[in-house]
């Protein structure tokens, strides 16, 4: 690749990332001159892929049109990708959280829930002359479905393409309007998805360009998904008959004064657990009843509006 305006195409057989930059690079131009690698238009031919293209000299949305449509057509009829699963295990019970942050030098994640939805806002963190980006959204197929990805304004060119496939969705977008691109920080894009109750971890590929089309960083960060309980529970002891030592779980689909305590079969007070504010979430308390004689035992979970009861056998 060249320097504009004289940029010299060196064709891969693909429409990705780097043809994105050629052409917003071109299409930007630099010291006001625009280079016309881009100038693909006007053309013959109904549709991608038979056109041909009849160069006019000038740089205009039709030649826009025709590099997005040859770039849909590709990645949509052509290029099939997969993402790899993301290599993180999912959070352990009791990491509920409502929010989660995950950030490096470059790319910021955070996600949340909203009316049943979990949303993931994808941040550009204190970049330099961001002209474009593809994103690579990976998850475990069957966890999440897609239901909406949105561009976030921090670039706020015309090309904004998303393709999806079994295990994750990809992002490209570029700016057409900053001729030096975009510094600092703000959200690049907002992708919505509907999610099972399995929790899993997002990850973020992402290749950033400059105006210059150089690298400004290749990578990848992980994005904790937000699990919150829909529901109150109290859930059964485990291990169920125990020996000394077993563990109890309880889902706060949001924060409130808890008191988890254990009683005998008389209703006398053998243990209490938890009596404070609990977060919401997944959570997990053990039992030690090393002290206690063997028999059954009731577990009594009391939060706001809800009250639950389990029995269990210690065994000695
Ligand atoms: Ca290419
Ligand atoms: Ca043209």
């Amino acid at each position: 690749m060249g320097v504009i305006p004289h940029m010299t195409p060196n064709p891969d057989g693909k429409f990705g990332i780097d043809d994105m930059a050629v052409f917003t690079m071109a299409w930007n131009g630099r010291c006001g001159t625009q280079d016309l690698i881009a100038d693909l238009a006007p053309c013959e031919g109904s549709s991608v892929p038979n056109i041909w293209s009849n160069p006019d000299g000038k740089l205009d949305v039709q030649d826009l049109l025709v590099f997005t449509a040859m770039f849909d057509w590709f990645n949509a009829n052509v290029h099939t990708f997969s993402l790899p699963h993301p290599s993180q295990p999912a959070p352990p019970p009791g990491d509920g959280t409502i929010a989660s942050i995950n950030c490096n030098k470059y790319i910021q994640t955070v996600t949340r829930e909203e009316g049943g939805l979990t949303i993931l806002d994808i941040f550009a963190d204190n970049l330099m002359s961001l002209t474009a980006a593809e994103l690579d959204i990976a998850f475990n197929s069957g966890d999440y479905t897609v239901e909406s990805c949105r561009q976030g304004g921090f670039l706020t060119g015309d090309i904004f393409r998303t393709y999806a496939c079994e295990t994750g969705l990809r992002i490209f977008l570029s700016d057409l309007t900053n001729k030096n691109g975009v510094s600092g920080s703000g959200k690049l894009a907002e992708v919505v998805f509907i999610r099972t109750d399995k929790a899993s971890y997002l990850t973020v590929g992402y290749d950033l360009r400059n105006a210059d089309g150089a690298v400004i960083e290749k990578g990848s960060v992980g994005a904790a998904a937000t699990i919150l309980p829909k529901e109150f529970s109290l859930n059964a002891a485990c291990p169920n008959p125990f020996n000394n030592m077993t563990k109890l779980t309880f889902d706060m689909p949001e924060a409130g004064f808890v008191n988890l305590s254990i009683f005998d079969l008389r209703g006398r007070l053998v243990a209490s657990l938890v009596n404070s504010e609990v977060a919401a979430g997944c959570h997990a308390v053990v039992w030690n009843a090393a002290d206690a004689a063997a028999g059954l035992y009731l577990a009594r979970l009391e939060a706001p509006g809800f009250t639950g009861i389990r029995k269990f056998i210690l065994v000695k």
